[in-house]
């Protein structure tokens, strides 16, 4: 039983139910079906916990400050978004976590040229500001039991809430996770000095922080050697902190294989598998499936096949290679230039290599979620390539859908690659020709080798199921309370 007695608390940006309208302009609700829902709904709903986000639209924000009711089962639990001023959300959330922390932790800066910082400071006093709202709204809904409450403060969006929490609270029991990479001392170091010190010190008014992989708690650790008044211990990964010992650990996140196997059984799904099969026809499919992300690295993907084509003369028109991208960030020039980038290389490479009846790239620019399950049923070869990625649930959703004992081509700088990379072919997402290699090792081993490995993902993928992952966090909130 996870947390008995104990009250969950939830702060994240991004919240388990965000707000539309329908054509009569009533405002209506839609559940959030990301992994972070899946994984953290059962715990809310058995203790009858809170979640507490940002209201990130007009919509959200008519439905703000009250308390929202969310089914999980047969219990539930509550939601209450919190409403900011259009400014300061700007300047925390564009400001500073998607062009600042985002760029940061995956190393998306062009360093020759950016960052410049300007305007910094007045985009991380909105950072700071809502980082306040969000320790002031866990203070004030955690209060009447306060040392009963484990709160969970979600991501890099978060970074400051343990400290200012702590500050209110100081015997709260509070864990940070980070989804994303954390960045080692020498990318930190970009940071000016009292901007990385605020961050590392933020993240240390936790208890227990966690990240995906070993790399980034490692990472994480050797960053607190920089701050003079931490004391580190490598070995068993505790930080000294304010008279605290923070523990830094390992969570990799993981899926509900029920919860996708039942998405995947829709009718929108059949239907987009059919339609995929008709394009596909005879040849063999490598598929990606990525939001249009700069971290994602599917320039050097695109690159990475052309590659192959070219050394391997045999596979053209008998191999396709199938990219759905899910636009993001478009407001984001950044975003727009990338997604546009995407988009030409594509168009160059079918005028190069395709020909009447035949082009060696679909690219598919939507947000349609049925079709990538349905890609995920029918790739031979999944394509997951990212410069550097937190965990990547790509890799662990693709293995379980897939029908065809496909080959997983897999980021060495992905989080996922320390549970899977055993079972998939291991890249430098760098290396444009040893992925164009990788291809061509997938597209030609024998059926029983395939088969070994799609088993093998399949029962790594298992061996992590979704609840540990909330439950190993609140074992070890336990663990430092007593
Ligand atoms: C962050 C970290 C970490 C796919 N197409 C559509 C769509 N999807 C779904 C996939 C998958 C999810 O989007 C993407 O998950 P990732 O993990 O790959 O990526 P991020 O969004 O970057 O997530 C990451 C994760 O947090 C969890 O901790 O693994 O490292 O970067 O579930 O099935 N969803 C919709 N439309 C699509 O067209 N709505």
């Amino acid at each position: 039983m996870i947390a008995e007695g104990r009250r969950i608390l939830v702060a994240s940006n991004r919240g388990p139910v965000s707000f539309g309208h329908d054509e009569a302009g009533r405002v209506v609700p839609s559940r959030g079906a990301g992994g972070l829902v899946t994984a953290l709904s059962g715990a809310l709903a058995a203790s009858g916990g809170l979640w507490i986000a940002a209201a990130m639209s007009e919509d959200d924000r008519t439905q703000a400050g009250r308390p929202l009711d969310v089914e999980a089962g047969p219990a539930g639990y509550r939601v209450r978004l919190l409403a900011f001023d259009p400014a300061t959300y700007e300047r925390f959330y564009d400001g500073i976590s998607n062009r600042v922390l985002w760029f940061l932790h995956h190393r998306l800066w062009d360093v020759p040229r950016e960052p410049t910082f300007e305007g910094l400071a007045g985009a991380w006093a909105g950072y700071l500001a809502v980082n306040e709202t969000f320790a002031r709204a866990l203070e004030e809904d955690g209060r009447s039991d306060a040392r009963q409450a484990f709160y969970l403060v979600q991501d890099y969006h978060l970074a400051l809430v343990p400290s200012l929490l702590r500050r209110r609270i100081p015997d709260a029991a509070i864990a940070h996770f980070s989804h994303i990479p954390f960045a080692g001392p020498s990318g930190l170091r970009i940071l000016p000095q009292p901007t990385r010190e605020a961050l590392l010190s933020g993240m240390l008014g936790a208890d227990v922080v966690g990240f995906q992989a070993p790399a980034w708690a490692e990472n994480f650790l050797l960053c607190c050697r920089t701050l003079r008044d931490a004391r580190v211990d490598l070995r068993r990964r505790i930080v000294r902190w304010e008279g605290r010992e923070v523990r830094v650990r390992v969570y990799p996140i993981s899926i509900d294989p029920g919860v996708l196997r039942e998405a995947a059984a829709s009718e929108p799904v059949a239907s987009a598998a059919r339609d995929i099969r008709r394009w596909a026809g005879e040849q063999r499919l490598l598929v990606r499936v990525d939001r249009a992300e700069l971290s994602k690295n599917i320039l050097r993907g695109f690159l990475a096949y052309e590659k192959f084509l070219e050394g391997n003369p045999e596979w053209l028109e008998r191999i396709g290679f199938l990219a759905l991208l899910n636009p993001s960030r478009q407001h984001l020039p950044e975003y727009r230039t990338y997604t546009n980038e995407c988009s030409e290389l594509a168009e160059r490479i079918n005028g190069r290599l395709g020909g009447e009846g035949w082009q060696p790239i679909h690219l598919s620019l939507k947000d349609d979620h049925p079709r990538a399950l349905a890609a995920y049923q029918l790739y031979d070869v999944l394509l997951v390539n990212p410069v550097f990625d937190g965990m990547n649930l790509v890799a662990k959703e693709g293995p379980v859908l897939n029908e065809r004992d496909g080959v997983l081509v897999l980021s060495e700088n992905a989080g996922a690659f320390s549970e899977l990379g055993r079972h998939a072919l291991g890249v430098n997402p760098f290396d444009v020709e040893a992925t164009a290699g990788a291809i061509a090792t997938a597209v030609r081993m024998d059926p029983s080798e395939r088969r070994r490995r799609a088993r093998a993902l399949r029962v790594a993928i298992a061996r992590n199921p979704i609840d540990e992952w909330v439950g190993a966090q609140i074992e070890d909130l336990e663990r430092v309370r007593r």
